[in-house]
């Protein structure tokens, strides 16, 4: 058997976290158009009959702003190529090679591992653009070209990550997906809520705490949550016009965890104003 650990390393929004879902079949990290989705390692785990692939989704490295948030998010990405086998730098031909690229680049020059280029999104990409990632493929082990979105070829990553893999015990057990508790999963479904419905800045200025879980005696599954951001101003974007946006907020997070826990849900949503929130991420 062949077992050990991936790290999906990249700019953001080239599709890492979608590719960890694809690869996984079950969605197991929140994914969204806007930069800087992720803001955690996530693993998800991926059991074939030759081996198990753990892999480590990380926040997107990103060189514009130098916030806080975005040193922390960085921090995380680069921790993430600690003690694992195969570093995957993932790159989107949509747009040109970037210098968050570069930086990458010069990252995983350094690192003594099998290094493998996932080009994602094929089913929209830009010829030029392909062209010049396809000029770097001699600095890695393996090339891949593959769409997270469509499925296209991620088989073909799966059989080259086994390849490489050294050989090993299974890490996790057989069925198990990922490593995130519920508290953790459910924040993340609300904040992806959130990064989807409200405008640019106004989701890097929140997080997203979950307090409780109890299953009730109806067996309505109740849920007590926390959306906490910087400024009244947010709060009130948030809110939204006669309470409208957070109460869609509301029901789509519902909805999804509903989907996924097959029970439902009663989710009670606060949104508070804590412009210390940022503080963990440090
Ligand atoms: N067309 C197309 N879109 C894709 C593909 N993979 C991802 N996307 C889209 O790209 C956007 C970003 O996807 P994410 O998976 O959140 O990207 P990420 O790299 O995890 O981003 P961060 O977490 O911010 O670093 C979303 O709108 C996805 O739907 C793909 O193969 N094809
Ligand atoms: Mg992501």
């Amino acid at each position: 058997m062949k077992s050990g650990f991936v790290t999906l390393f990249g700019r953001s929004n080239v599709g890492k976290s979608t590719l960890l879902n694809r690869l996984v079949g079950t969605k197991v990290a929140i994914t969204s158009p806007k930069p800087q989705t992720t803001r955690h390692q996530i693993q998800g785990v991926v059991h074939t009959e030759e081996g198990q692939i753990v892999f480590v989704d990380t926040p997107g490295i990103f060189t514009t702003s130098k916030d806080n948030l975005t040193k922390y998010l960085n921090k995380t990405a680069q921790n993430a190529l600690k003690d694992v086998d195969i570093v995957v730098h993932v790159v989107d031909p949509t747009r040109p090679i970037g210098p968050e690229d570069k930086k990458i680049f010069s990252i995983i020059r350094e690192l003594k591992l099998p290094k493998v280029l996932v080009i994602n999104k094929i089913d929209v990409y830009q010829p030029r653009y392909l062209a010049s990632f396809e000029a770097l493929a001699d600095e890695y082990d393996t090339v891949v070209q593959l769409s997270a979105k469509d499925g296209q070829h991620t088989k073909a990553l799966v059989h080259a990550l086994i390849e490489l893999l050294p050989e090993g015990e299974p890490l996790y057990e057989h069925g198990q997906f990922t490593n995130l508790d519920n508290e953790f999963w459910f924040a993340e479904l609300i904040r992806e809520k959130l990064f989807l419905r409200l405008g640019e800045e106004v989701p890097y200025s929140l997080t997203v705490k979950v307090d409780e879980i109890t299953r009730r005696p109806d067996n309505t599954l109740y849920i007590k949550a926390r959306i906490i951001t910087n400024a009244d101003r947010y709060k009130g974007m948030i809110v939204g016009k006669g309470g409208r946006g957070i109460k869609e907020i509301g029901q789509s997070a519902r909805r999804e965890i509903e989907n996924a826990t097959d029970s439902s849900v009663y989710l009670d949503m606060q949104v508070i104003v804590n412009e210390h929130w940022t503080e963990e991420y440090k």
